[in-house]
């Protein structure tokens, strides 16, 4: 699978790189990492992302290397290859996508999500490898089977993947293979702790009263096994936070022991709403998630969905329930 990609790009001059909307640590590093990889082999490289780079990710110095298609970028040129990283669902990259499908010869999607099952299909020549704990350590295995030598702007990109999806190595797919991966890059990147610091630890008081304010309005059903959360765009805009601030809360409330699984809307509107599931790995949540229209990881997965809450709140709890119930009784 790995050599059609490295085939693909070998045969490229110029490739455009990719990620799903709203992208997070591990869509940026892998397309950084590569953007730098391949500069490196000489091939004339751009990013352009659906929409911005939290600012978190500052350290990366995304605004030197991407551009932003709802912003100001360069015209977009006829390309030979795009490289389309941690998603495979095109949907996550329109409107871009129809941009890439006219201009570009190519499209591969490198990722680690599960094809959803209604869907649409990626490309025939993508990589999809579930078993890979980030999309950074495809990227590296990619970077690796060109020959490219690893230098500091790459590791720390990949890195950055890394430790994001694992979150820190706590959710590492039980293969020492990202622990391998992480131990080459270190001898590259010689700062880590700067790069856990920047991703995790970059709460400000604003944010942390938030969490509290939602925090304290968790509800508990199945005998404390599954949690629901409601939060709003407007108490996030009003404490003066950003989307990308309210990322860490349904992570957080993972951590209680009893919780199996738990979810979180986030409401945009009167009926446009952000679902968010999590499972402790007892049953995979992504079939809740298809269901509603979305996708993702087995025991990580979210959909837009529209309608009042008190009916999204009981379609969920009714999807989680035969599991819940069954956990229960054994
Ligand atoms: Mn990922």
């Amino acid at each position: 699978m790995i050599d059609k990609v490295i085939g693909a790009i070998q045969d490229a001059q110029t490739i455009l790189l990719t990620t799903h909307r709203q992208c997070d640590g591990d869509g940026l590093g892998s397309e950084l990492g590569m953007y730098h990889a391949l500069k490196k082999i000489g091939k004339t490289v751009r990013i352009l992302n659906v929409d911005g780079t939290p600012s978190k990710y500052d350290f990366l110095e995304p605004d030197k290397h991407i551009q932003y298609f709802d912003g100001s970028y360069d015209p977009i040129q006829d390309s030979d290859l795009a490289l389309i990283f941690d998603t495979n669902d095109k949907r996550l990259v329109e409107p871009l996508y129809q941009q890439i499908e006219t201009h570009c010869k190519k499209i591969v999607f490198v990722d680690h999500h599960p094809i959803l099952k209604e869907g649409p299909r990626p490309t025939s020549d993508s990589i999809i490898n579930v078993s890979a704990a980030s999309t950074g350590e495809l990227a590296y295995d990619i970077i690796m089977g060109l020959n490219i030598e690893l230098d500091q702007p790459i590791a720390c990109a990949l890195y950055t993947s890394l430790v994001f999806d694992t979150q820190l190595f706590r959710y590492v797919r039980n293969s020492h293979r990202s622990h391998e991966v992480a131990a080459h890059l270190l001898k590259y990147e010689k700062q880590p702790a700067k790069i856990h610091q920047a991703l995790f630890g970059n709460f400000t008081a604003a944010k942390l009263r938030f969490m509290a304010q939602a925090l304290s309005r968790i509800e508990f059903y199945f005998d404390d096994q599954l949690a629901i959360l409601l939060i709003t765009s407007k108490e996030l805009k009003e404490m003066g936070l950003k989307i990308d601030d309210s990322r860490d809360l349904i992570d957080m409330i993972m951590n209680i022991e009893t919780v199996e699984a738990a979810a979180m809307f986030r409401q945009d509107n009167e009926t446009d709403f952000k679902l968010s599931l999590r499972s402790k790995g007892q049953f995979p949540v992504t079939a809740i998630a298809e269901s509603l229209g979305g996708g993702g990881h087995p025991f990580a997965s979210g959909a837009s969905v529209k309608g009042s809450y008190p009916d999204l709140r009981e379609k969920v709890k009714s999807a989680m329930a035969k599991h819940l119930e069954l956990i229960s009784a054994s």
